[in-house]
Formats: structure tokens, sequence, C-alpha cells
């Protein structure tokens, strides 16, 4: 029986972050949770992590898309959080990003990590950035770096 399973440090990975400026102020914490996971746990060199900010979770897709299709990276994480508000716009935004961002990975075949939030109200943002509920945004690193070593491993 052979089995494959990936293992978390990646000392020479290339990884990119594309991450939404909207609910910045939630979406800091999930970039810092998945620089320090990359960086304390993985091992990744800073000068191997690079940052791309754009507008908001809807633009993701795109930004993810462009950066995995570059063949300059191993992962890219994307990071954003997206707030039910009292229309609709939540369930477009939410339903653009999740499909837009997975189908990229599939296209590819390079891994994409998800770590948008998406949640009912502010506070619930904040227990899954860094306090409760965790910090997802360490949690999308730290699968990137699983999911690269795990498709190495078949291929190899
Ligand atoms: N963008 C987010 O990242 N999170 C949200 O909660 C959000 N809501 O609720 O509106 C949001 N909207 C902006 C959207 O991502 C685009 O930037 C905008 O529609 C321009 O294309």
């Amino acid at each position: 029986m052979k089995i494959i399973e990936g293992v978390i440090t990646t000392p020479d990975a290339r990884v990119a972050i594309a991450i939404a400026r909207f609910n910045n102020f939630i979406n800091g914490s999930l970039l810092q949770g998945a620089s320090d996971a990359l960086k304390r746990i993985g091992q990744v060199a800073d000068d191997n992590i690079t940052v791309v900010w754009v507008p908001g979770a809807y633009e993701l897709p795109l930004a993810v898309r462009v950066l995995a299709n570059m063949g300059k990276y191993d992962a890219v994480i994307a990071l954003g959080t997206i707030i039910r508000g009292g229309t609709a716009h939540f369930e477009y935004v939410a339903g653009e990003a999740i499909s837009g961002i997975g189908n990229v990975a599939l296209n590819t075949e390079v891994p994409v990590a998800f770590g948008v939030l998406t949640t009912e109200s502010i506070e619930q943002a904040i227990e899954r950035a860094g306090t409760k509920a965790g910090n997802k945004g360490a949690e999308a690193a730290l699968t990137a770096l699983e999911m690269i070593n795990v498709i190495k491993a078949i291929k190899a």
C-alpha cells in the first residue's frame, strides 16, 4: 500500500497571497496569521512571499488566477472577509469568490487555499481572525503548504 501525505515545512516554497481591502480591519489579522504560519511553521523565507491587495473579495478570483498562471508561485492563498448585510449583495460576492477561486485551482493545478471568511456578523468574523475560533488565514497558509507537498508527491 502506498500512502501519500504532505508535510507542512516547505522552506523553498514561493507563495502569493491575494488579499481584499474590503473589511481590512479583519483581513489584516488574517494576513498576519498567514504570514506567521508560513514563516514560523512552514519555514518559508520572507522574500518568497508576495502580497497582492485587491479592492474586495469579488476581485480575488482574477488576481488568484493571474498569480497561479504566472508559473512563479507554488501556491496562492486568497484572504478576505464577506459579512452578510441587509441585501443579497453578500450572496453574489460570496458565490463569485468561492466558485471563482475554486476554479483556478482546478484549471491550473496550482494549489489555492481559501482563506475567505463568510460570516453572519462582524463578531463571527473577528472570532475567526485570531481570537476564539482560531485564525482562518493561518489555516489557509498551512493548507497551501501541505497541498504543495501533496501534489508534488503525487506527481513524483
Ligand atoms: N467585498 C468584500 O470583500 N466583502 C464584503 O462583505 C463585501 N460586501 O458585502 O459588499 C464586498 N463587496 C465589494 C466587492 O467585493 C467588490 O469589490 C465590489 O463589488 C466592486 O467590484
